[in-house]
């Protein structure tokens, strides 16, 4: 069990959250000097840089951009004295990749892994009713020990550089929302919740945890604000007379609050919206509520101008317009889990979500995109002397990203990898391990899965067993095949499908990835790779496919919109494959997905 609740930071009668977004000061630490010169008790900068938000893309120096190493950030905060004899915590949304925290020069916290929350217990520490000084050290290099996978070098002026296993670019920084939280002594801790669905009613079962001993009850609210359900006790069920399920593109969100009470006095108060929802797979079918849904929708990236991988409100409610607009229902949240707004959003617009831990880049690969795309490349990942190391980041973060997301009624699904090297034998236990935490710690028990790239062939993967649905990424007409030679493509392709079914695994197949890189400027008849027109035909040729085989039960193309990666010869300013280009403007492949999302019905091929 975490040391700390992942429950999402609210205001309510005994709780505080106070946001410090805003400006900080920043300041990277070029030569190494931060420990010498006592950084920790004031990094003495004058310049000022926004939290949330990645720090490369503000600035003009390329030293900056691709600076690698620790950047410290640092703002006064005052604690106030009202605060004083509840619990009080600095809450950090994500610091991208490990972070140390000071408050008035005296190290308070650590944290590794740079996607999900950590909380940082200040209650002995602050000076209440006065300013106190947080400082951050954040620290954004890749090993080949935590996720995501990559290694560090040094460059012949002494610079490091990142090398990453993955394809899309290491943004670093106070990436998500920080807050000051003020939670009582005696809280409630973590919340899990499950669902029964009776003809018209429901059940809703439920299991609170707490710290310190309380009395706890429930009430459940409709969107009207009219009592749905009541109950008491730490553990137990509410029961839904008529119960307003949650759909896909149809959500339905009751309120769920809990109290703490000693007697007569409220100990703590936390509310939350839920939607009642079932989730399960039935042979080849996923059932949302029973029924066979077909997935429709991206693979995303958290990323946009200026600020980066930086939680970028704005950007998301547009991300979110659009997908309604082309009548997708799901994404991936390739390839990490995102901001928590994000699934808030997901959950009241009634978006199925396979929700992503960062284990990517596990597969030893500069160039992972052609290796693993064209079936090249694998070595002998997960048979290094770090490979516990490396585990045990992974399990942290699927612990993490569990407990953060669990309640969210858009989340249908985990995708505990991406494209990993599940060809070596030694990825077997490594991967039996993942699965069976992420099981454990699942309340409902949801699907799981991972992202295999062209190795892992159904002749080679060693893992796919441990897949609740298989998830496909596959590019067939681009890393394989492209250009005039898509005829052989389309060949090659169907006979891959043909082995997949000649295993029959009675399981759903998603594709997970498949797409083709596309320049917005470009227009060529006859088409070309690299034209929106070459674009189509890779689409169209690979619908063909997947509309030929019934266990086929979901597409995500990648990618949504066009992203920022490492430089390089494969790569012109970041990944084209979008179906947007990164200011969230259609390319003509959007045109044609509408066409053909919205006349999919939900529970195609049912
Ligand atoms: N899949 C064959 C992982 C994504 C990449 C995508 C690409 C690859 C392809 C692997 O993170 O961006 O190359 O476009």
């Amino acid at each position: 069990m975490l040391s700390y609740s992942m429950l999402y930071p609210v205001n309510s009668d005994r709780r505080t959250s106070l946001s410090l977004d805003g400006l900080w000061r920043f300041r990277l630490d070029f030569e190494q000097v931060s420990g010498k010169e006592n950084w920790k008790c004031g990094i003495k900068s004058d310049d000022l840089i926004p939290v949330p938000a990645s720090f490369q893309d503000f600035y003009t120096d390329k030293k900056i951009r691709e600076f690698t190493g620790d950047a410290w950030y640092e703002k006064d905060v005052t604690v106030p004295s009202s605060m004083k004899g509840s619990d009080v915590f600095l809450r950090f949304g994500a610091a991208t990749h490990r972070a140390e925290v000071y408050l008035n020069g005296e190290k308070v916290g650590e944290n590794e892994g740079g996607f999900l929350p950590f909380l940082v217990d200040i209650t002995e520490h602050a000076r209440y009713g006065e300013q106190n000084k947080i400082t951050v050290r954040v620290n954004n290099e890749l090993t080949e020990t935590n996720i995501p996978c990559g290694r560090t070098i040094t460059l012949s002026d002494g610079r490091k550089m990142t090398k990453p296993y993955f394809d899309f670019y290491n943004y670093s920084g106070l990436q998500r929302s920080v807050y000051l939280l003020s939670v009582p002594k005696r809280s409630i801790f973590d919340v899990d919740l499950s669902y029964e669905i009776n003809g018209r009613d429901a059940v809703v079962r439920y299991s609170i945890k707490t710290k310190g001993e309380g009395d706890i009850s429930l009430t459940l609210k409709d969107e009207e604000g009219n009592i749905a359900g009541l109950a008491n006790g730490k553990e137990g069920c509410l029961s839904v007379k008529d119960a307003h399920l949650w759909q896909v593109r149809s959500a339905y969100l009751y309120t769920l609050s809990i109290e703490m009470r000693d007697g007569d006095s409220l100990l703590d108060d936390y509310s939350m919206e839920i939607g009642i929802r079932t989730v399960e797979i039935k042979g080849e079918n996923i059932l949302i509520n029973g029924s066979p849904v077909y997935l429709k929708g991206f693979g995303k990236h958290e990323d946009s101008d200026i600020v980066g991988r930086g939680f970028n409100i704005g950007a998301m409610k547009r991300d979110f317009e659009l997908m309604k607009w082309i009548g997708a229902n799901s994404f991936r949240t390739s390839h990490y889990p995102y901001d928590e707004t994000i699934y808030r959003m997901a959950d009241r617009e009634g978006f199925m979500v396979i929700d992503e831990v960062p284990a990517v880049g596990l597969f030893e690969s500069l160039v992972n995109f052609l290796d693993a795309g064209t079936g090249k490349g694998a070595k002998s990942f997960f048979s290094k002397p770090t490979t516990p190391v490396l585990l045990k980041s992974h399990l942290k973060a699927v612990e993490e990203m569990i407990t953060r997301d669990k309640n969210h009624p858009s989340v249908i699904a985990w995708s505990l990898l991406n494209e990993p090297e599940s060809t070596d034998p030694n990825s077997v236990p490594y991967f039996e391990k993942v699965f069976s935490l992420a099981h454990d710690l699942d309340p409902e028990k949801r699907p799981r899965t991972f992202a295999m790239e062209s190795n892992s062939s159904p002749s080679r993967c060693r893992c796919h067993h441990l897949s609740d649905f298989i998830s496909l990424n596959r590019y067939y007409g681009w890393y394989i095949l492209g250009g005039n030679e898509i005829v052989d493509a389309e060949k090659k392709f169907i006979s891959e499908m043909e082995e997949w079914k000649n295993l029959n695994l009675n399981k759903p197949f998603i594709f997970t990835e498949y797409g083709a890189d596309t320049l917005s400027s470009e227009h060529k008849i006859p088409s070309v790779m690299w034209s929106q027109e070459y674009q189509d035909e890779v689409l169209q040729m690979l619908h063909r496919v997947f509309d030929s085989y019934g266990f086929v039960k979901g597409e995500q193309i990648w990618n949504f919109a066009d992203f920022q990666t490492t430089e390089g010869l494969m790569r012109v300013n970041g990944n084209k494959k979008g179906v947007f280009t990164r200011q969230r403007q259609p390319k003509d492949s959007a045109f044609l997905l509408k066409k053909r999302w919205e006349s999919l019905p939900l529970n195609y091929k049912a």
